[in-house]
This record gives C-alpha cells, sequence and structure tokens, in this order.
C-alpha cells in the first residue's frame, strides 16, 4: 500500500502489506489515546462465540441466498413474502428503486465476491458459472448508472478479482480466463454513453441496449442528478481500466469528479444533494454526508487508497474539514445548507449516513465516528433497526428499513480499529434483530414499518453483497478467510478490488490528473498516517471512555443546543426560548423573539433554531393526532410469527394501541363484502372474520362481522394487485355517525397482503393471526413448544421452509400497469422522471420526496375512500420551511409574522442563497 496510499510528505508511510482498512492513526487517534481511561472494560469474546456467530451468520447467508437461487433466480431479486422473483415490468412499479433491476440476475452477480469470503468457494466456482452461462447485458430496460456501476460493474469487478486469487492459489477457478472481466468491460462500454455531457457528468439512467436519448432509449432528457450518483464511479470505472488497459473508463470517471470538485460551494467547501448535469448549478442545496451524497466522499478518500493520487486526498480532506465545521455535531450528523452552512437544512437524519463511522476510521478519526455510532446504535436498541429517517430528538421520522448494512459496516471498522469486543456485542445483537425480526420462510424480508414490525416483499441484492459480509468478517480471525482482505479496498457495495491496481497500467490515469503536485496546499494536507498496529497496540477501553458520556443519549433524547443551555444557566444568563415552551401571548416571549432576529450571532442562531423547533414541533403535533399502522402476524403453522403484514387501522372498534392485541384463527364472512348479515355466523363466531372491501360502509362490515360474533375482522382490498409497497396506507374512517358500539378491532390489508392468509387458507385451512399495534416476540406468542423448537433457525428449518415457499407462491395474476408510486428516497440515488415530477414537488428531486408518516388525512365515511396514513413524511413541506421562513410561519404562527420581519438578515441570506451565488 505504500504505492496505493504513500504520497510524499507523509512522515508514516504505510508498509507494502498494511491493512488499508486500518488507516487509523492520525494525530487525534494518538491523542485521545494517550488520555487515561478508567472505565471498565467490555468482557472479551472468546474464540467459540465468536465462531458460532459466524457459523450463524453462514446459515443466515444460506437461507437468504438459497430462496434467491431456488425461487427467483434468474430475476434480480428475491420477494421473500411472496417466494418469487422480481422481474421488472411483471410487478407493480416501486419507482426509481426499480431502475437497480436490469434483468441481469442481480442478486447473483452482488453476491458473487461474498461467496469467496464466506469460503464458500464450490458455490462461487458454480455461481460463476451461471453468470456467464446466463446474464445477458443487452436488455432493452433503463437502469440506474450509479446502481448498475455500484452493484453488477462492481460485483463482476470483485467476482474477477477473487477468481483470479484463486486460479493463482492452484485449487479452484482453474478453468477461468477472464470471462467476468470481458463481461464488466462489456457493461462498461454500455454505461459510457451516460457521460455525453459538456460537463462530464453522467445521465443518471441508461438503456443498457440503446444508450441515451435515440428515442428508442426512453431516456436522455434528464437534467439532474445526486452527486453520490455521479461522483461514485472512480473505483470500479479505474479498476476496469487497469484490469484491461482500457483507460476510457477511468478518463471518464475521473472527469466526472474533477467537475464536482470545481463546483463546490468555495465558501463552505460543500456540496450539494443534486446539480444539473449540463450546467453545473446546484439544483438541491443541502448538503449532507448520507442520502445523494454519501458515497462521493467515500470514493475521494478510497480513491487515494486505491490509486495512490494525492489530489483525491486533497480533495476529501478538504470536503472532511467543511463536513466537521459545519455537520457534524457530535453525535449527530445533520444536513445544511451549502451557503450558510450554519443553518440545518432538516431536524432528521437518514440511514444512509450510517456509513460514515466506518469512513471515519479510514480517516482516522475515531472519536466522532464512536460517537455518531454509539448513537445510532441506541436508535437500532429502540426500534430494532435503522429507520430509514429519524429526528434528532430519535423519533421515527420514516419508518421502512430495507436491510441496509451501513451500520453493520461500520461495527466491522470500529472493531477493526479499537478492538473492543462491544462491537462483537453489537455485531451479535444485528445478527438475532435480523433472525427475529426480519427473517421469513422464504429469505429475509425488509422491514415496512420498525414501529409495527411490519414486512415488505423484498430483499434487496446489497443485502447479500454487504451485510453478511460485514457480518462474517467481524467474527473472523484471520485464518477462517481464505485470502489477505487486507490486500483490497471495499468499494461502496463491499465489492473487493484489489489494492495491487495501483501499480498496475498506473500511467494511464496520470496524464488525466487536474491536480499537479507541485501546487497542493500542504497546510490543508491532513496526511494520512496509517496502521494503528504499528504505532500501538488496539486499546478497547479507549472506544469505551467515549461512548461512556453517550450512554443514555437518546433514551433522554437530548436535542441540539442543550449544552449551550445548559452552559447559560451555568453562568447565569436566561435560558434562551425553547418552541415547546412559546407562548404567544406572552409579551416576555415575544420579546425575546423580537431579540432573536436582531442582535448577536447568539440571538439568531437561537431564533433560527426556534424556528425550526416550531415547525417540528407543529408537524409531531400533526402527526399525534393520526393512528400509526398495524401488524397482522401469521402464527400458525408453518408460518410462526414470522410473517408480518402491514395493515391500516380503522378509526373505531378496539384500539389496538391500548389494549392486547386480537389472537384468533380466520374465516371468510358470506357475504364476502359484508354489507348484510351474515349468512355463515357458526363460521364466524369467536373468530376474526376476512370481509371484501367495497359496496358499503367500513362500519357496517364491522357491525354485521360483530353481529355474527366475529372477535376482529380484516377487510381485504377488491383492487387486484394493490400492496402496501407501492400504495401508501389507508386508515379505514368511521360511518359519520356514533361508532361507540363497534367494540372488535378491524385492520386494512391491500390485495396481496390479504392474498397470503387466502392462500394460506387454501393450503393449510386452519390459519391464526395476530391483530396488534406491533408484532410480537414469536418465542412469547408459540405455545406450543413443540412450534418454538421449530422456530429455531436451522438446518430442519430448511425443508420446512420449502413447504412454506410453496404456501407462499401466489397463483394470483399480477398487476401489469406500471403504476408510479413515490420510492424510498433513500435507495435510488435518482433523478426526476419527468417534468411533471418536478413540478409536483415544488423543485425536490423524487431521490428526497420521503413518504410522508402519518399526515395528510382526509377523513371520509365510505367504505373506498380511506385516508392516507402511510409513513411518508412531507419532506417537501419540511424543507420549503425550514427554507423560506415567511411562507412556513406566515401558514402556521400567524401572530410572529410581524416579528419575522425583523429577521431581515437571515432572510436575505435564504433569497441569496435560493440564487445560488456560488
Ligand atoms: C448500497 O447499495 C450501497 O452501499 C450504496 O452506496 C448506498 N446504500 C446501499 C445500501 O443501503
Amino acid at each position: 500500500m505504500s504505492e496505493a496510499g504513500g504520497g510524499r510528505g507523509c512522515g508514516c508511510r504505510v508498509p507494502q502489506r498494511a491493512p488499508w482498512s486500518l488507516v487509523a492513526a492520525t494525530a487525534s487517534l494518538c491523542l485521545v489515546l494517550a488520555t487515561s481511561v478508567c472505565t471498565a472494560r467490555a468482557a472479551p469474546m472468546s474464540r467459540e462465540e465468536k465462531q458460532k456467530l459466524g457459523n450463524q451468520v453462514l446459515e443466515m447467508f444460506d437461507h437468504a441466498y438459497g430462496n434467491y437461487m431456488e425461487h427467483a433466480y434468474p430475476a434480480d431479486e428475491l420477494m421473500p413474502l411472496t417466494c418469487r422473483g422480481r422481474v421488472r415490468g411483471q410487478e407493480p412499479s416501486r419507482g426509481d428503486v426499480d431502475d437497480a433491476l436490469g434483468k441481469f440476475s442481480l442478486t447473483l452477480i452482488d453476491s458473487l465476491d461474498t461467496l469467496v469470503v464466506l469460503n464458500k468457494t464450490k458455490e462461487f466456482e458454480d455461481a460463476v458459472r451461471k453468470v456467464l452461462r446466463d446474464v445477458n447485458l443487452d436488455n432493452d430496460v433503463v437502469v440506474s448508472v450509479f446502481e448498475t456501476n455500484i452493484r453488477v460493474l462492481g460485483g463482476l469487478l470483485g467476482g474477477h478479482s477473487l477468481a483470479i486469487m484463486l486460479k493463482e492459489k492452484g485449487e479452484y477457478m482453474q478453468w477461468y480466463n477472464d470471462e467476468l472481466l470481458q463481461m464488466a468491460k462489456q457493461l462498461g462500454y454500455r454505461l459510457l454513453p451516460a457521460f455525453n455531457t459538456t460537463s462530464g457528468l453522467p445521465y443518471p439512467r441508461i438503456n443498457l441496449k440503446f444508450g441515451i436519448r435515440k428515442p428508442e432509449a426512453r431516456t436522455g432528457t434528464e437534467t439532474d442528478t445526486c452527486t453520490a450518483c455521479a461522483g461514485t464511479l472512480i473505483l470500479e470505472f479505474a479498476a476496469l481500466s487497469r484490469f484491461t488497459g482500457a483507460t476510457i473508463f477511468e478518463e471518464y470517471a475521473r472527469k466526472a469528479l474533477d467537475f464536482l470538485w470545481e463546483k463546490r460551494q468555495r465558501s463552505s467547501n460543500l456540496v450539494g444533494v443534486t446539480i444539473n448535469i449540463h450546467t453545473g448549478d446546484w439544483v438541491r442545496k443541502d448538503s449532507g454526508v448520507g442520502a445523494g451524497i454519501d458515497s462521493y466522499y467515500e470514493y475521494l478518500l478510497k480513491a487515494y487508497v486505491l490509486l495512490g493520487d494525492d489530489s483525491f486526498l486533497e480533495r476529501f480532506n478538504t470536503h472532511y474539514d467543511a463536513i466537521m465545521r459545519y455537520i457534524s455535531q457530535p453525535p449527530l450528523l445533520l444536513d445544511v445548507h451549502i451557503h450558510k452552512p450554519m443553518l440545518n437544512a432538516r431536524t432528521w437524519m437518514d440511514s444512509l449516513l450510517a456509513f460514515f463511522p466506518g469512513l471515519q476510521v479510514l480517516k482516522g478519526d475515531i472519536r466522532p465516528a464512536i460517537e455518531t455510532h454509539e448513537m445510532l446504535y441506541q436508535v437500532i436498541k429502540k426500534h430494532n433497526f435503522l429507520p430509514e429517517a429519524f429526528t434528532t430528538d430519535f423519533r421515527v421520522h420514516w419508518a421502512q428499513h430495507p436491510l441496509r448494512p451501513e451500520f453493520a459496516e461500520s461495527t466491522y471498522f470500529l472493531y477493526k480499529a479499537t478492538g473492543d469486543p462491544y462491537y462483537l456485542e453489537v455485531g451479535k445483537t444485528l445478527i438475532e434483530n435480523l433472525n427475529k425480526y426480519a427473517r421469513v420462510p422464504c429469505g429475509f424480508a425488509a422491514m415496512k414499518d420498525v414501529r409495527t414490525g411490519s414486512h415488505e416483499d423484498r430483499m434487496d441484492s446489497f443485502f447479500l453483497a454487504e451485510m453478511f459480509k460485514y457480518l462474517y468478517l467481524l467474527f473472523a480471525d484471520k485464518e477462517d478467510i481464505i485470502f489477505d482482505i487486507e490486500d483490497y479496498i471495499f468499494t461502496t457495495e463491499a465489492h473487493l478490488l484489489p489494492l495491487w491496481l495501483s501499480t498496475t497500467n498506473r500511467s494511464i490515469s496520470k496524464k488525466n490528473t487536474t491536480s499537479e503536485y507541485t501546487e497542493l496546499d500542504d497546510s490543508n494536507f491532513d496526511w494520512t498516517c496509517p496502521n494503528t498496529q504499528i504505532l500501538f497496540p488496539n486499546d478497547p477501553l479507549y472506544a469505551q471512555s467515549i461512548r461512556e458520556p453517550l450512554k443514555n443519549v437518546v433514551d433522554k433524547s437530548c436535542p441540539r443546543g442543550i449544552i449551550r443551555v445548559e452552559e447559560s444557566f451555568r453562568s447565569g444568563a436566561k435560558p434562551p426560548l425553547r418552541a415547546r415552551d412559546f407562548m404567544a401571548t406572552n409579551p416576555e416571549h415575544l420579546e425575546i423573539l423580537k431579540k432573536m432576529g436582531a442582535a448577536s450571532a447568539i440571538d439568531a442562531e437561537d431564533g433560527l433554531r426556534f424556528m425550526q423547533e416550531m415547525i417540528e414541533l407543529s408537524s409531531q403535533q400533526q402527526k399525534e393526532q393520526q393512528l400509526p399502522p398495524r401488524a397482522v402476524q401469521i402464527i400458525s403453522h408453518p408460518f410462526f410469527g414470522r410473517v408480518v403484514l402491514t395493515a391500516g387501522p380503522a378509526q373505531f372498534g378496539l384500539d389496538l394501541s391500548k389494549h392486547k392485541e386480537t389472537r384468533g384463527f380466520v374465516a371468510s364472512s358470506k357475504p364476502y363484502n359484508g354489507c348484510s348479515e351474515l349468512t355463515n355466523p357458526e363460521a364466524v363466531m369467536g373468530k376474526i372474520a376476512l370481509i371484501q372491501r367495497g359496496q358499503c360502509m367500513f362500519a357496517e362490515k364491522a357491525r354485521n362481522i360483530q353481529n355474527a360474533g366475529a372477535i376482529g375482522g380484516i377487510v381485504i382490498d377488491d383492487n387486484e394487485g394493490s400492496s402496501s409497497d407501492t400504495a401508501p396506507l389507508f386508515q379505514m374512517a368511521g360511518d359519520g355517525k356514533d361508532t361507540d358500539d363497534i367494540k372488535i378491532p378491524m385492520l386494512f390489508l391491500f390485495s396481496k397482503e390479504g392474498s397470503i392468509i387466502l392462500d394460506a387458507i387454501r393450503e393449510h385451512e386452519e390459519v391464526e393471526v395476530l391483530l396488534s399495534d406491533k408484532a410480537r416476540d414469536r418465542a412469547a406468542i408459540l405455545k406450543d413448544p413443540e412450534m418454538e423448537s421449530e422456530d429455531q433457525p436451522s438446518s430442519e428449518n430448511d425443508s420446512q421452509s420449502q413447504s412454506v415457499e410453496q404456501t407462499l407462491s401466489l397463483s394470483q395474476t399480477v398487476d401489469l400497469v406500471d403504476q408510479e408510486t413515490p420510492e424510498n428516497p433513500l435507495d435510488s440515488h435518482s433523478e426526476p422522471s419527468s417534468p411533471a415530477d418536478t413540478e409536483e414537488t415544488a423543485g425536490l428531486a423524487p431521490s428526497e420526496q420521503i413518504p410522508s408518516s402519518t399526515e395528510n388525512l382526509e377523513t371520509t365515511s365510505l367504505d373506498g375512500e380511506c385516508t392516507d396514513l402511510d409513513n411518508q413524511p412531507k419532506e417537501q413541506s419540511e424543507t420549503e420551511e425550514d427554507s423560506n421562513p415567511n411562507v412556513s410561519w406566515g401558514k402556521k404562527v400567524q401572530p410572529i409574522d410581524s416579528i419575522l420581519a425583523d429577521w431581515n438578515e437571515d432572510i436575505e441570506a435564504f433569497e441569496m442563497m435560493e440564487k445560488d451565488e456560488l
């Protein structure tokens, strides 16, 4: 790595084979390690226990990969609830998230190098043969350039890297003749037309068969891309160039990076989330380390490590300095405006930023890495998983969790850097939670809502590419892996590229390097001095001492500014006015508000914080008036509580959040629509009645089944193909009259979720479910000890899974309608798909349109007209409010309107920002 990481000026060069992942010995680390620590050491984990956990990871991988290969392959992804493949065009569109699917057996390619890391060499050999035999790249399908690069190009290159390593060892892959590399090169050429812009920034999407802009390509009219989308190419493209000698790939990726660097906001040194690929104007000027930007920073630092090009480190350090100055508010990482970086752009964080502590380890800045990681872990302990977004006071902002690996990634790197067994315990918790809450008979299902524990029919390929790799490596000793992991660098999708690439075909990149070494500004050149193992032994006490003060940070829910409040108490000054205490009728409060807009920087800062709190408070109050989603958990054989369906609540009947769950066998009512007195009361008596949506009011259905003796009801949508994956959840309204007579709980399921229950009845007749506000612990609900033992993940379970797989394979026809729905903004790194989209969202790219939580309810009494209650925060309104105080205050807090006039300075700043004065 002296070639890879060594540049001039670094006092402590890296030895050739030093662990790059431990490039963690900057001066800051050396200093803090010298401080004395008196907290207790976490108990070390025995080799046996580590091996046990490693084996558990292997078993889990087999469960995920085996089910994909058996029930989904050659489709791109497995749908673990319905146990079949997700084929683009054959399922309702989920929006931009589907742009990762190119009909190229995505999960198989993304899993290739994981197989080798997990010591499954034989399976790897088989998998490579399958890729070469089955995968076709000449598909008329529009894919995301970013996703295709990190998952498919990265997957092929990772596979190639380990294939040649194995071949060299002499046992496996002896037949291999660079076929994966040839495929990678073909894919590289298919992606290149995306770079045909004057800026050199790539278009966000490309048609694999027809490229860009041709009429048949159905893409090429986009104007914007996210920063991460344009800035996360260099590792794969440079590796492709260096492996093949075709320089063009590295040149294009460098050009895109150079352009982004030029466009950084010069006073803050930050970059925005979205950029115009033709003009280079920032379209979204908020800046963080999560969604939309994350891997741009990651690739600058890793490009330095892999390619040995000092200019990348210089850029990274410049950005890092800005991040630590403005965005990092330990343990939080909060988005700010690039032109006014002292202003927060949001009051919530997204889950993608969980990779950042891992990157900080690579940078060598361990303290903030430990702090942020600890905060994230506490959020996880509260909700079992990291919700896609959570507020600064740790409330769920967006409750989905698609089994993202970022937190496991950071846990692995922190363990490598600190040696603290605490991080092994963290990994153990992640494993337990995955098995307990996400494992379903046919794989692992994403969480639809971490609060209810309900599932989504989705298992993303990154779960296999990354999660299992990091978890396995966390518990593995050197001898557990058949090659030296330290010889490789992880891409953002955890694909492995060999560090020796830094010395191969190196000259091809030099002519394109924009920064001249002689012109580098050394004052901002924080040379990374690697290898903690050489400088000092791992010291677990160090990490412990940093975590200690943060022990209860989430429980105490310490909002930003609390430290300043305490400080002012100490100095005898009055604490600043907090939004939650504000009363518009209190003259003293109005006086304080006036001051906030006028005088000192501190007053102004208080004012801005107050505004943000007020907005947050108001949206929180709105949310609190609405009902959260509920869960239907199938608990009878062969489900045993593993499958949890997302259900909409009713505004009448038993409130499941206040009462114990309702448990019972299900029975279809007759008539199925439940709109008249039931003709089969004996069948539904003491059971949970299934009723079809439509033809009368929900309350009427509830009364009819209640009169027949049902103990609960599940209304199943009559729109075939509807699913909570693609449509916002509904809340069933009453009939406008008094509904106090309805005592039983009622829940609503979309057609796809309802079909899972209906199919189960067809197959097993007796189907027992739990209706609740939140999935229950399986061990607790399984009374029958036999059931309980069957529930444990084991190889026996696999045969059981197979019968369940059949059970779950839906025979229903799939709705082919390509309905556009809001997608996961964090996934997609995507751009507006049409001008109409952009208009609707008032300038916000869909990649940040977070579906709202429980806002915007319209109550109505008619069945068929439900109220929107999916967990989709209205990002649009929040961002607008945050960046345009005139509007939000005018709307929400009338009496303060006049006071805002005093805040000219900040309003002007906002306006300037809007004009994008770079
Ligand atoms: C992965 O595909 C990559 O890590 C990417 O950089 C962003 N996140 C997803 C998984 O969450």
